[in-house]
């Protein structure tokens, strides 16, 4: 039996069986920098003092999280899963970025169409662009493909002017539109997303104007001071089944949304650890969230993390485990580090 290649955009939710996804690469990855006020209002206190210009990741760190990338993508591969993967070895110190290996926070596919984030923080502003045009050309070779391409004006520099800034709740003002698309979660014809310290509300306006006819976009009340992304608070593993953090976000917030009004919303029952080693320089332990759903059936978990594979079992999952810290250490896991592409929902 051959198997067609899957290619092109097709997938609006996080929990059809999937059959292409790109999995990133870290390349020659450094702590981002970005304004202090960025980087203080999102990342962990212990480590803001290192995202500086110019600082590189350890060189091992790289080395280990990129071969646990090439391991997942093998997972995925053995699965049946076409898997894309941006260029080896891109130099993020060179172009003064930070990593090819988190593609969810610059890509969202709804539908037939690929958004590309309105990055806020200045040293993510060409990331896609530097490492997915080679993946962008080849899915819009299918036709029917809507590629959105964050537009010109919204590279201006504005968006930590204003004299009132220190009264603002989030550390970006409104002056042009601003999203990480990981900040939003799809749920078929439904997105919910969150505001935070890299989503203001003209990115939210911007999403709305270039979805699919017949989505629509509802934000979600999330208690999260720190806020900045939404991928580590929920997620959801089937159709009518999502897990949550309830440190940040309620039942009741959620049971607001019409299209979650009788799921089963299950609260995460445990405190998740940090490691020790290597240490989550850009996150909190709530990446054991942060998991990818192959079908609604199958997740992949971190390997170590036998704590959440139980939970999950016993909320009818089957865990596949692949070993993922290093990927951890530079800022996100599964869910981050992919795109799905295209998932079978019909
Ligand atoms: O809990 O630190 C991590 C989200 C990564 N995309 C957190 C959020």
């Amino acid at each position: 039996m051959t198997i067609k290649p899957v290619l092109g955009v097709q997938a609006d939710d996080e929990w059809s069986p999937l059959r292409a996804v790109i999995v990133g690469r870290a390349g020659r990855a450094c702590f981002p920098s970005a304004p202090a006020k960025m980087i203080e209002a999102t990342m962990p206190s212990a480590h803001a003092h290192r995202f500086q210009p110019k600082a590189p990741f350890p060189e091992k760190l790289i080395a280990k999280a990129e071969a646990e990338l090439d391991y997942f993508a093998a997972i995925l591969k053995a699965e049946g899963i076409e898997v894309y993967r941006p260029p080896a070895g891109i130099d993020w110190l060179a172009e003064e970025g930070y990593t090819g290996a988190m593609p969810r926070d610059g890509l969202m596919s709804v539908g037939n169409t690929l958004i590309e984030a309105c990055f806020a923080w200045p040293c993510r502003s060409r990331e896609i662009e530097i490492a997915y045009t080679s993946i962008l050309d080849a899915v819009s070779k299918d036709t029917r493909v809507q590629i959105v391409r964050r537009p010109a004006s919204s590279f201006a520099n504005t968006l930590l002017d204003e004299e009132d800034s220190c009264t603002r709740q989030w550390a970006i003002n409104n002056s042009r539109p601003a999203f990480d698309t990981a900040d939003f979660m799809r749920l078929g014809h439904t997105i919910l997303g969150q505001y935070s310290h890299v989503t203001n509300q003209a990115g939210v306006d911007y999403i709305q104007q270039h979805l699919p006819k017949g989505y629509q976009v509802e934000m979600i009340e999330v208690n999260d001071p720190s806020a900045m992304h939404i991928d580590a608070t929920i997620l959801p593993l089937r159709d009518g089944l999502l897990v949550y953090n309830p440190m940040k976000i309620t039942e009741a917030a959620l049971r607001q949304h019409a299209v979650l009004a009788s799921w089963d919303l299950q609260p995460y029952p445990f405190i998740p650890q940090a490691p020790t080693e290597p240490p989550l320089y850009m996150t909190s332990p709530w990446l054991c969230l942060n998991a990818l759903v192959l079908d609604g059936k199958r997740m992949v978990v971190e390997a170590s993390d036998l704590q959440s594979a139980q939970w999950y079992e016993s909320l009818g999952m089957e865990c596949i485990m692949c070993p993922f810290k290093h990927v951890n250490s530079i800022g996100g896991s599964f869910h981050c580090a992919t795109v799905d592409l295209v998932r079978d929902n019909s």
